[in-house]
């Protein structure tokens, strides 16, 4: 059985805002009112069934009235243009109005805001809150969904026993999949995620040969979800920044089975993961991990000023091994990584380059696996004794400092204490990671290799030069 409490149809639009005077229209809907009306604002529509019996036309809105709570499926039909966007959102003021349900969805240039969804239930199912679907073999356009609160929703937990099912579960998804369909400029931004069974925002906007373009996931609040914290699929560039990610795997709908990772790409062409933060995931059956570059990514995919701490899994997953291969270059650099201390790779044909990391995990004993070909340039790693970090033919070990952990058997680097400002501290935010700036005496400034295409700056933004020699770590300015 599929659940959502929100989906858009397409389906007549088109024909029908041809049709459609050129004057927008504003349609109201008050749940909470006794008897229905023409769906003006005096006198609002007062079921989902007027509501979604209802054509809307590039320009026209539909207003849900804060404070109520509507049960069903919010399923309004018709499509915008980019200059004329629908509109979905609230009206009176106060708080957001609640869509209590199920159902589910094609549309182009929606924004959707302002609004919260729930989809409870006793027992977990394929169920999500929000979905936009793409299904007719057409390229779809704009898919605005910020601003809006989905949580308690009975999504599939068990990815093990209930593989597809926990694929279309979680807090807002995008299915742009059937019959060569695309989804071009979903923005899905500003948004708060909680308690959704199956994970927060998982956005599929097109196939290998066929990717979506102009996907951008950002500044989204998940928490408690159990599964993904952000998955996007078969985007070109897309780009996945400044998103908080934490207990995952934990909240009403616990993960039950399978795997799930923080923040993840699958099939995508140059994707780039920037500015999130990633925390406290529970261990699920391998992964887990706080970031993932996973199968059929092709040309590079990135990993870059981000912080995660105390994750389970640890900070990064290659599993360009896990499906069909796209040997993109993996690219992980400038992040701040707190008692995060594994890595696992599954997937031979990959280059991981892996610089400018702080690693810091003084009491858990690293359980690091690489590809084959991996180059780790000017990291910081902070271990304990006990720990081996990996070596082989095509590791390259250039000019890391370690603490405490021992050196690579038989490579090159430097042996010694940091002098971080104030490590072992950082919170949820990024801000909080400031602490592995570098003091003045570190050993750590100017010890680095240069590195060539570099980007530029580091994790607090100061730059990084292509001819001088920067710091290791992810610092690069002057000792503090
Ligand atoms: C939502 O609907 C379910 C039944 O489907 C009901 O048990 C629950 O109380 C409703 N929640 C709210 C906030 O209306
Ligand atoms: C996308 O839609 C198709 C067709 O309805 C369905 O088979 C598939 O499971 C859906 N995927 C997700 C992730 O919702
Ligand atoms: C994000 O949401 C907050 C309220 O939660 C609001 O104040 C802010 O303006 C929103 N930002 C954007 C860019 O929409
Ligand atoms: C390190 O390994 C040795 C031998 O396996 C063990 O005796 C010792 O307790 C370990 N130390 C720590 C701190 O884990
Ligand atoms: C590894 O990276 C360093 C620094 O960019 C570079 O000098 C070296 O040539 C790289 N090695 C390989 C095998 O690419
Ligand atoms: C490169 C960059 O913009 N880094 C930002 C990372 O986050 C810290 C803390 O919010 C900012 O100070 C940096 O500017």
């Amino acid at each position: 059985m599929t659940t959502n409490a929100l989906r858009f149809v397409r389906g007549i639009a088109l024909v029908a805002a041809l049709a459609q005077p050129l004057l927008a229209k504003d349609i109201y809907l008050d749940c909470g009112s006794a008897k229905s009306g023409d769906g003006s604002r005096s006198r609002p529509f007062s079921t989902l069934t007027n509501a979604n019996n209802a054509v809307l036309s590039p320009g026209d809105s539909l207003n849900v009235k804060s404070g109520t709570i509507c049960a069903g499926t919010l399923s309004p039909k018709g499509s915008g243009t980019q200059e004329s966007p629908i509109t979905l959102t609230s009206y009176g003021g106060g708080p957001l109005p609640i869509i209590n349900g199920s159902g589910a969805a094609e549309a182009d240039y929606w924004d959707i805001s302002n609004i919260a969804i729930i989809n409870p239930a006793s027992s977990v199912a394929w169920r999500r809150g929000i979905v936009g679907t793409s299904s007719d073999g057409t390229i779809h356009h704009g898919l605005y969904i910020h601003d809006i609160t989905v949580y308690n929703v009975a999504g599939q937990t068990n990815k093990a026993t209930q593989s597809a099912a926990f694929i279309a579960s979680g807090g807002i998804l995008v299915n742009g999949t059937e019959k060569l369909s695309r989804y071009d400029d979903v923005q899905i931004y500003n948004n708060t995620i909680y308690d959704c069974g199956g994970g927060g925002i998982k956005v599929r906007v097109g196939q290998m040969d066929n990717r979506g373009k102009g996907t951008h996931v950002w500044g989204n609040k998940i928490s408690y979800v159990g599964g993904d914290g952000v998955v996007v699929s078969y985007g070109e560039s897309p780009i996945i920044e400044r998103n908080k990610a934490g207990f995952l795997g934990h909240g009403k709908y616990p993960w039950t089975g399978g795997n799930f990772a923080g923040i993840w790409v699958l099939g995508c062409q140059d994707a780039v993961m920037r500015f999130n933060v990633v925390h406290d995931s529970l261990m699920s059956d391998i992964d887990s991990e706080a970031f993932d570059c996973d199968w059929g990514n092709e040309g590079t995919c990135t990993v870059e000023y981000n912080y995660s701490h105390d994750n389970a899994g640890g900070i990064f997953l290659n599993c360009d091994g896990c499906g069909t291969p796209g040997g993109a270059r993996q690219i992980v650099r400038y992040n701040v990584f707190q008692n995060d201390c594994r890595m696992y790779s599954n997937g031979d044909n990959v280059q991981l380059d892996f610089y400018n990391n702080v690693v810091y995990c003084p009491q858990k004993d690293f359980e690091i696996a690489v590809p084959p070909h991996t180059n780790m340039s000017n990291n910081i790693w902070v271990g304990t004794a006990n720990s081996t970090l990996p070596i082989g033919d095509g590791i390259e070990w250039n000019a890391n400092l370690f603490q405490t952990v021992p050196k690579p058997v038989g490579t090159a680097g430097s042996m010694g204490d940091p002098r971080f400002l104030s490590p072992g501290k950082g919170q949820d935010t990024l801000e909080s990671a400031d602490g592995y700036m570098l003091q003045k005496e570190s050993p750590a400034l100017h010890l680095g290799v240069v590195i060539t295409d570099n980007g530029g700056r580091d994790f607090w933004n100061n730059q990084v030069s292509q001819s001088k020699r920067p710091n290791t770590g992810a610092y690069n300015g002057r000792g503090v």
